[in-house]
């Protein structure tokens, strides 16, 4: 079985964009015929690197795992735990710092969208954890000997650092890292802000009318669809450079009916732009409907939300001082005392 991690921040409320990119395949992945082994993370480290409020912190963390539950992961199935709960991931990320080059950080392209997105912070002031995020998410792949990485299209450039620092690290300290592969959606791999098309859907962005977040109620989420921004001309056609309102919808309706966007871009082709919202409303309302509706009962039982993931965190613990004794070993740091 294929040894597959993905992580999600808790930066604020999980949003359709980490929803059809990432969280939809994880659960589908659990019960495929090719199972894997999953591992799946809420990383909080990665949330402390933008200013943020400690106690939307601890609040954003529980409701995120709560989501993943009702999202469908299977703890039974599935590792489901808090990064900061299993220490090896700060020291693994510690190890990597001495591997990574200041050049090749700079180059990342979501440090340098990051570094000027926050109200308050300038270049001077920017913290080095978000300079060092990518090494981290590096650590996070790598401690469990994973060989894929379920994400959205927004991570490639940070997937291929990690395969870069595996292999250098492998090549310097000899055979200790698996490198892993990055699998990407054919569908909602970047969906993009309904206000402003050519920007992703963040669960961090000021535009609270241009993401659609899990928990929006449905007056919400039609409202949200129906003020998208559109393109001039009112044909219904996927060409994301000269119509990148209109195919983010196509992209979002194909995403959320498992379709395939020529399928649905018949469908509506000789519809105007109103009725084909108001189809792209209904099936997105209709797709979280359940979600929501096991949201509800997960968050109404706190305690077994904790018991879950401590849980998850033993197990996670387990796997990570395995591969960090390998790891010890390789960079001349004596053992850890049993
Ligand atoms: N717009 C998106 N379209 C498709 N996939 C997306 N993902 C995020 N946004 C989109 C995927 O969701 C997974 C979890 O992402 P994350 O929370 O770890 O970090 P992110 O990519 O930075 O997500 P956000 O929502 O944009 O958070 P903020 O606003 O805090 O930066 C990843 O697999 C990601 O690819």
């Amino acid at each position: 079985m294929a040894r597959v991690f993905s992580g999600i921040k808790p930066t604020g409320e999980m949003q359709l964009g980490n929803y059809v990119g990432a969280v939809r395949r994880w659960v589908a992945q659990q019960h495929a015929p090719d199972q894997v082994d999953a591992i799946y993370c809420v990383v909080d480290l990665h949330a402390m690197t933008v200013p943020y409020d400690p106690a939307e912190l601890t609040g954003s963390t529980r409701r995120l795992a709560t989501m993943l539950l009702a999202a469908g992961i299977d703890p039974d199935v599935s590792l489901l735990f808090v990064q900061s709960q299993v220490s090896q991931h700060a020291e693994l990320c510690w190890i990597l710092n001495n591997v990574a080059t200041f050049g090749e950080l700079r180059r990342m392209t979501q440090f340098k969208d990051k570094s000027v997105q926050h109200s308050g912070v300038t270049p001077e002031s920017v913290t080095a954890g978000l300079f060092d995020y990518p090494v981290l998410m590096a650590a996070d792949i790598l401690l469990y000997d994973t060989e894929e990485v379920p994400i959205g299209d927004d991570q490639r450039q940070h997937l291929e650092l990690s395969r870069d620092l595996a292999m250098r690290f492998n090549h310097r300290f000899g055979n200790t890292f698996v490198v892993p592969k990055g699998t990407f959606p054919t569908t909602g791999a970047r969906i993009m802000d309904l206000q402003n098309p050519t920007s992703k859907m963040s669960k961090s962005a000021d535009s609270p009318l241009g993401t659609i977040l899990l928990l929006d109620d449905p007056a919400a989420i039609t409202k949200k669809i129906k003020s998208a921004v559109t393109d001039s001309g009112s044909e219904v056609r996927y060409d994301p450079e000269n119509k990148p309102g209109v195919s983010n919808l196509l992209e979002i309706l194909a995403a959320v009916t498992d379709q395939t966007i020529p399928t649905v871009e018949a469908e509506f082709s000789g519809s105007g732009y109103g009725a084909f919202k108001a189809a792209v409303a209904e099936a997105v309302v209709e797709s979280l409907r359940p979600v929501q509706k096991r949201y509800e009962t997960l968050a109404a039982d706190p305690v077994e939300v904790e018991r879950i993931l401590a849980n998850g965190a033993q197990r996670a613990e387990a796997l990570a001082a395995v591969v960090m004794q390998r790891v010890r070993r390789a960079v001349g740091l004596l053992p850890r005392p049993l």
